[in-house]
């Protein structure tokens, strides 16, 4: 049964770019292949020089049927369903015969052919919903050569046309390598990519955001405005707001522009602990002056990650427990200076950076609570100078993850979705779904579909030099960041608080229908 609000929203009719509108009167335009450098070449042999593509007009294209599979990778973000309501729409007008599939549980559903077909009523019943419910999700990833086959089987016994994978960067990654295998196969499907995250940390020149972020910042924002409100009405605790998005400070940048706290950590600025605790110590101080005894502190879930001490501790650790079982173990083949480091952390903290790996080799942020480890740090800094604070920690992740979309990203991912039909029917594989000028107007929005060979690095992954999509960070010449820098000084000691309130679906499309505030 869904809410009265649910209900409203599945009549929500996506905006998109015009020429979105009539996919038999586009087609896509290769752009040239991308230069990659040899040790990508060598890997990638059947897809290194793949072309970029941009939608273009053309005259009237018939379509054929089309069979395209789909699949949710990784964490949940915002808008997911409107991506295969998207795909859906757009699959069935190029030919009102094409299907649709959705592989249950992520990668996992490829892997063992768990699939299942999403007509119009299965479609219908999500749009504009959050969530991936609808066929589920999971970090699972193709990885070992069996995996691989087994995926192959799969397309081939559901004759798929195109795979479509939607995820994060490692998602993203593991989508060029079944294009490259698909490809060595000799099987004509088309591997895409949509860019999937809260996180925003998978972005290039041509995908300046991935879906979820603006509605996951909408609701902490929301969360945070109503804290700061409650903290200026008692007048007596310190907020200290640890908020989601593994490594990258996307997350607590935008939300930090929108509500104005006193104080926002970015772990870009790789500051060193002590420097971060008198920071926070100072700030306490210098509002006591002026009575001021509460305040608000936004710190990202990755922060713990970037200091530059821990950071050199923990890319240890995850090379160490990439081989070694045994915890102890793992401890005991730490450098002495790692070791001073391990054991000057509070008991907590050492358990929660020798917890168990993601899939990926890396220590799952998400578990560390970062914001009571500092809250414990900064009240003994408080305590040598005769001070006293009352602190209130919170972690707001997951209830950002899977809220209702915001216009912003019900549209935005819409449109990924109806690009993602013309893609798999111009027959382009290896790319991921790229929009460009979000921000503006849609009949300004740029669509393109990027081969994901041309954003790859290597990187260390458990132990090992492995080609992956680097993670976006916080860039600290962006203009948004810059914004922030300026203005910050003026959050700390003036309660220049702004509450953004709820998301929201009716009203003035300056309310309704903005963008998030890092892309204006
Ligand atoms: P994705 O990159 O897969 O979208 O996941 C993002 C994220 O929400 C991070 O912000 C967070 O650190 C992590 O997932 C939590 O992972 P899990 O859902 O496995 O607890």
């Amino acid at each position: 049964m869904l809410s009265a609000l649910q209900q409203k929203r599945l009549s929500y009719k996506p905006s998109v770019p015009p020429l979105l509108n009539d996919l038999s009167a586009v087609s896509l335009e290769p752009d040239g292949p991308s230069n990659l450098p040899d040790k990508l070449c060598k890997i990638f042999v059947k897809t290194h020089d793949l072309h970029k593509h941009t939608i273009k007009k053309s005259r009237k294209v018939d379509g054929r049927k089309l069979i395209v599979g789909a699949l949710f990778s990784g964490g949940q973000a915002p808008g997911g369903h409107n991506v295969l309501a998207g795909l859906f729409d757009g699959i069935t007008q190029i030919h009102p015969h094409s299907r649709l599939i959705g592989f249950i549980d992520g990668a996992g559903g490829l892997i063992e052919n768990k699939c299942k077909t999403l007509d119009a009523a299965a479609i219908d019943s999500v749009r504009n919903q959050g969530g991936f419910d609808l066929i589920g999700a999971s970090r699972i990833k193709i990885e070992t050569e069996e995996q691989f086959e087994a995926a192959e089987k799969t397309v081939r016994e559901q004759r798929l046309d195109a795979l479509v994978i939607i995820g994060g960067d490692d998602s993203n990654t593991n989508a060029a390598f079944l294009a490259e295998f698909f490809a060595a196969k000799g099987l004509s499907i088309s591997v895409i990519g949509v860019p999937k995250t809260i996180d925003a940390d998978l972005r290039s020149d041509e995908i300046e955001i991935s879906f979820g972020f603006d509605s996951a910042c909408k609701t902490y924002s929301e969360m945070i405005g109503n804290i700061e409100r409650d903290a200026l009405s008692s007048k007596k605790y310190y907020h200290f707001i640890k908020l989601m998005g593994r490594s990258a400070s996307h997350i607590a940048l935008e939300c930090a522009l929108a509500t104005c706290p006193n104080l926002t950590l970015i772990s870009e600025e790789k500051r060193g602990l002590a420097q971060i605790v008198k920071e926070i110590a100072d700030l306490i101080e210098e509002r006591k002056k002026l009575g001021k005894n509460y305040g608000v502190i936004l710190l990202p879930e990755g922060l713990i990650e970037f200091i530059p001490e821990i950071k050199e501790l923990i890319t240890l650790l995850n090379q160490i427990l990439a081989k070694e079982t045994d915890t102890d173990a793992a401890v005991k083949q730490l450098g002495e200076e790692q070791k001073a480091v391990f054991f000057s952390l509070p008991e907590k903290i050492q358990q929660q950076l020798l917890s168990e790996r993601d899939p990926h080799g890396n220590v799952q942020v998400a578990k560390i609570e970062t914001e009571l480890f500092l809250i414990e740090l900064v009240g003994k800094e408080l305590e040598q100078r005769n001070l006293k604070f009352n602190p209130v920690h919170h972690y707001f992740g997951y209830e950002g993850r899977a809220c209702l979309p915001s216009n912003f990203d019900a549209n935005y991912c819409y449109a990924l979705g109806k690009f993602g039909a013309l893609v798999a029917r111009e027959k382009v594989t290896g790319v991921i779904l790229a929009i460009q000028h979000v921000s503006r107007s849609l009949a300004e929005w740029e669509l393109t579909a990027v081969p994901i060979v041309s954003l790859m690095d290597f990187e260390m992954r458990a132990g090992k030099e492995k080609p992956v999509i680097a993670k976006a960070l916080v860039d600290l010449e962006s203009p948004a960041y810059l914004r922030f820098a300026q203005k910050r000084g003026g959050w700390k000691l003036d309660d220049a608080y702004q509450m953004p309130g709820p998301m929201q679906f009716f009203g003035d499309a300056e309310i309704t229908d903005s963008a998030p505030l890092t892309l204006k």
